[in-house]
């Protein structure tokens, strides 16, 4: 499958984010929007309840004609009949994942080094996710905040590797920053393919609009420079 990783939203369902909205509502707005891929992520949700809802958004996301992928859980990926899934550093690895998936899902993974972007590219993913870009309420973890530098490096290691995978950059990305985002990336030999966005869309008062600035601007020449 090609995977237009150009604006990938990744949801969350915490009060902070959601602020009590219906997800699916949220999610097919973002589409309207122009999203091209959607990661559902709910590290708190049980898996009855998170399979019901992935079998929602797919409905949806079937409708535009966008992939879904589920975080963490090939469970939930496999009785939902999605597209595929994310999995970080501490979830099933690539192998094992493959074992279980169908032949043509799709397989993300989180890159947070030269090492862990190698690996995931000898091992078969279909796209990275590298970051942690810039320091996110969203995901507390400050121990790999990789920044512009780091990210370029990862993305001249990928280049490196052998086989051609897309690469999408995550952490704080918001329409002030991503045209520098993807800017400053396409100096590495392997420019970014995207950008991972959840806050910036999913906590929008308007997330169509929010999303549809953010095309605008992924597909605009960079006003700063
Ligand atoms: N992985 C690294 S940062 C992050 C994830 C899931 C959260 C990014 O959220 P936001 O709101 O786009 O900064
Ligand atoms: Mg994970």
């Amino acid at each position: 499958m090609h995977l237009n990783l150009s604006l990938y939203l990744v949801t969350d369902s915490t009060p902070a984010i959601l602020k009590g909205r219906d997800l699916c509502t949220v999610v097919e707005e973002a589409l309207k929007g122009g999203v091209t891929i959607v990661q559902y992520r709910d590290k708190k949700c049980d898996t009855g309840l998170m399979i019901e809802t992935a079998k929602k958004l797919h409905k949806i996301t079937q409708a535009y004609g966008v992939p879904l992928l589920i975080n963490d859980r090939v469970d939930v990926a496999l009785a939902a009949g999605v597209e595929g899934v994310h999995l970080g550093q501490d979830d099933m690895n690539i192998t094992e994942a493959k074992k279980l998936l169908p032949t043509d899902a799709v397989i993300g993974i989180t890159a947070s080094s030269i090492e862990e972007a190698q690996r995931a590219v000898a091992e078969g993913a279909d796209y990275l996710g590298v970051g942690t870009m810039f320091a996110t309420p969203t995901k507390k973890d400050t121990k790999s905040i990789i920044g512009t530098a780091g990210t370029k490096i990862i993305l001249e290691a990928i280049a490196d590797a052998g086989r051609p995978v897309g690469v999408v950059s995550i952490g704080g990305i918001n329409l002030s920053n991503v045209q520098r985002v993807l800017y400053q990336s396409q100096s590495a030999k392997k420019g970014l393919d995207g950008v991972a966005v959840v806050s910036a869309i999913i906590a929008a008062e308007d997330p169509r609009e929010a999303a549809a600035k953010f095309v605008k601007r992924i597909n605009s020449p960079p006003s700063f420079a």
